[in-house]
């Protein structure tokens, strides 16, 4: 909005010219969700304690999560509150690509929220149906890719690391390609949060990840020397991920061990939800599979663990899954566990933005 309100400016009063440049306006969209997360933090997690919505804990879990029984969550309203306050304050209002982020921010939040209010408020443990649910993430994933599909400069052509003159056009299988990759990354998230601050990391990594990506991928005369897909517009997402890494930072100064908040599925679904939605319109979608590496490694680990449970008639490869509940039991301190998946997170991140030119 502040583009809008102060660049025209600019004529009478040159510094604010500033407002036409995306690196500026990544910067203040970065602090300024940083900024409402730090301050309202403390405010919602009175106000969800006072309220008794806390998280129930499961029985069959690992002993040491039963001491967390009674942290306030649904920390993720915070986050949300946070990244659509700060993406609109300074994002360009006009931009394509910025609504169809929030499209799938909002949507996947409502469905989290709702997820959440029937487990946590109504008492129900089982939450929403899983049809309902995931049956809703696959119809606003379905628009996204609808939208994309028929927006006059998006390609399907999909592109894949190392092979620049690899890019099959998928036509219109990239939708469901798209709608795979967004209800993917949500629910991949939403199996990783379960430790304090195992899934806020990641995001973090990722969206200042894609905070590149699509700052590279606007700019033409970058996009052109890496002989990536020039998407005119795209750099407005760059504000939106700033915004995304500015909340979560703030949200993790709470959720960091001991945790005094979760974010619950109204956090981990619309973050998951909208990382996938930004590397389909980057066109950044396999590297995501690198980039968010760690969400990726922790759903197969689920994958894995069922498969071979079901084969072996009850044998388990990981002691438990997901893969962080196998380190838990085999004796690692939790923050151990969670510090050494960030760091194998910005690994991935670095190798995968290293791709970029190895190519
Ligand atoms: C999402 N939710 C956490 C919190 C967070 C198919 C199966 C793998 C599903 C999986 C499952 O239930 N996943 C649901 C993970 C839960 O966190 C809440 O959920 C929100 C995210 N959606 O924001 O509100 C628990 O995680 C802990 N936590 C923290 N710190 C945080 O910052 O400590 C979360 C955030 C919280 C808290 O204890 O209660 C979760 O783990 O449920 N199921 C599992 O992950 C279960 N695994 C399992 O059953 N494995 C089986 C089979 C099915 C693969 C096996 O290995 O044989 C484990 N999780 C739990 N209990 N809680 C084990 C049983």
């Amino acid at each position: 909005m502040l583009y809008h309100l102060l660049y025209p400016l600019h004529t009478a009063y040159s510094f604010l010219n500033v407002f036409r440049y995306i690196t500026f306006r990544v910067i203040y969209a970065t602090l300024t969700a940083l900024i409402i997360s730090l301050v309202l933090g403390p405010w919602l997690i009175k106000k969800l304690s006072s309220n008794k919505i806390s998280q129930p804990i499961r029985k069959n879990g690992p002993s040491s999560h039963l001491d967390k029984e009674g942290t306030p969550t649904m920390g993720g309203t915070l986050i949300l509150f946070a990244v659509s306050f700060s993406a609109l304050l300074w994002a360009d209002l006009t931009n394509f690509y910025l609504w169809l982020a929030l499209l799938v921010t909002f949507g996947f939040g409502l469905i989290g929220f709702i997820d959440d209010y029937i487990k946590l408020i109504k008492g129900n443990s089982r939450g929403l149906r899983w049809q309902y649910k995931f049956g809703s993430q696959v119809i606003i994933a379905m628009v996204v890719g609808i939208l994309l599909y028929f927006h006059p400069q998006f390609s399907t052509q999909l592109t894949f690391p190392f092979f620049k003159n690899m890019a099959p056009d998928l036509g219109y299988f990239y939708i469901l390609f798209a709608v795979f990759v967004i209800v993917g990354a949500s629910n991949a998230v939403n199996l990783t949060d379960g430790l304090d601050g195992l899934a806020i990391g990641p995001v973090m990594i990722a969206s200042a990840t894609y905070l590149l990506f699509a700052y590279m991928a606007g700019h033409i005369k970058i996009a052109n020397y890496l002989q990536i897909f020039y998407i005119s517009g795209a750099g407005e997402l760059s504000i939106f991920c700033g915004a995304i890494l500015g909340a979560g930072m703030g949200f993790l100064w709470y959720n960091a061990y001991p945790a005094q908040i979760f974010m619950g599925d109204v956090g981990s679904l619309p973050l998951g939800g909208a990382l996938g939605a930004i590397a389909i319109i980057t066109k950044q979608e396999i590297l995501l599979v690198l980039v968010g590496g760690v969400f990726v490694m922790e759903t197969l680990s689920v994958i894995f663990q069922v498969l071979y449970f079901k084969l072996t008639k009850g044998k388990r490869i990981f002691r438990m899954a997901p893969l962080h509940h196998h380190f838990e039991l085999k004796g690692w301190a939790e923050p151990k566990i969670i510090v050494r998946f960030w760091i194998v997170s910005i690994f991935l991140a670095l190798f995968a933005i290293s791709t970029l030119k190895l190519r």
